[in-house]
């Protein structure tokens, strides 16, 4: 080894050609069952799975593993109301001028506007926080492909949300600082996600979207 650090030994399980096959197919066909819902019921969820879910998250890798993100939890019908409120008020100004015509275009298919019912609706939310520098001993101590770690960190919590058999929206109020305020988080902290994540409702739609195909997602040099 190329340092004194301890590396443990690390096996996995062998699998063959075939059955590899056919979990890659079973995996892709569940995966692509997920949508981004936003119509929520209020029914509640266990706070044991959403920590499972959050602790699925923090397996992501990361820039030097520091791990660079906060979880923030919410349930609490007075901090949700707190929160619906200040990111409409953001929404608001958005939708009425702030974003381009061209965005506002790009977003008619997914039928989004300024209101966020699903913040109060919703048994839990999730702040994702990303941490761009420690502060070890009282000096600052920088992170690593922050953006990068803490949407890997992300996509792993979307896919454990799914696998619970639960539905998540991935909710970027804009600006969204507020949040650093109401949730009284330190100054090394910036929201970059706010995440319902319940049942959907009984009468939930979702956009008639369909994904790219193959052809149009990746190109292979063999
Ligand atoms: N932040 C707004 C607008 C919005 C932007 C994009 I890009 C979306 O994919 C969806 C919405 C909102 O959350 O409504």
């Amino acid at each position: 080894m190329a340092n004194n650090y301890p590396f443990i030994p690390y096996k996995r399980a062998y699998i063959t050609g075939e059955e590899m096959l056919s979990k890659s197919q079973a995996y892709y066909q569940w995966m692509d069952e997920r949508r981004t819902v936003r119509d929520f019921s209020s029914e509640p969820v266990p706070r044991e799975v959403i920590e499972n879910i959050i602790m699925t998250a923090s397996t992501a890798p990361s820039g030097a593993h520091k791990q660079p993100w906060t979880f923030c939890v919410i349930s609490s019908a007075e901090l949700k109301t707190q929160i619906r409120a200040a990111a409409e008020k953001e929404e608001r100004i958005s939708y009425g001028g702030r974003m381009s015509d061209e965005w506002l275009e790009d977003l008619a298919p997914i039928g989004t506007d300024w209101q966020k019912p699903f913040i109060e609706i919703a048994p839990w939310i999730i702040v994702v926080f990303k941490r761009s520098y420690e502060l070890v001993n009282g000096k600052k101590r920088k992170n690593y492909y922050v953006s990068e770690s803490v949407g890997l960190a992300a996509g792993f919590l979307l896919a454990a949300i799914h696998h619970a058999g639960l539905v998540a929206l991935t909710h970027t109020p804009s600006p969204m600082n507020f949040l650093c305020k109401i949730l009284n988080r330190p100054a090394n902290e910036k929201p970059i996600l706010l995440i319902p994540v319940g049942y959907p409702a009984e009468d939930a739609t979702v956009p008639d979207l369909a994904r790219k195909t193959k052809d149009k997602v990746m190109v292979f040099y063999e």
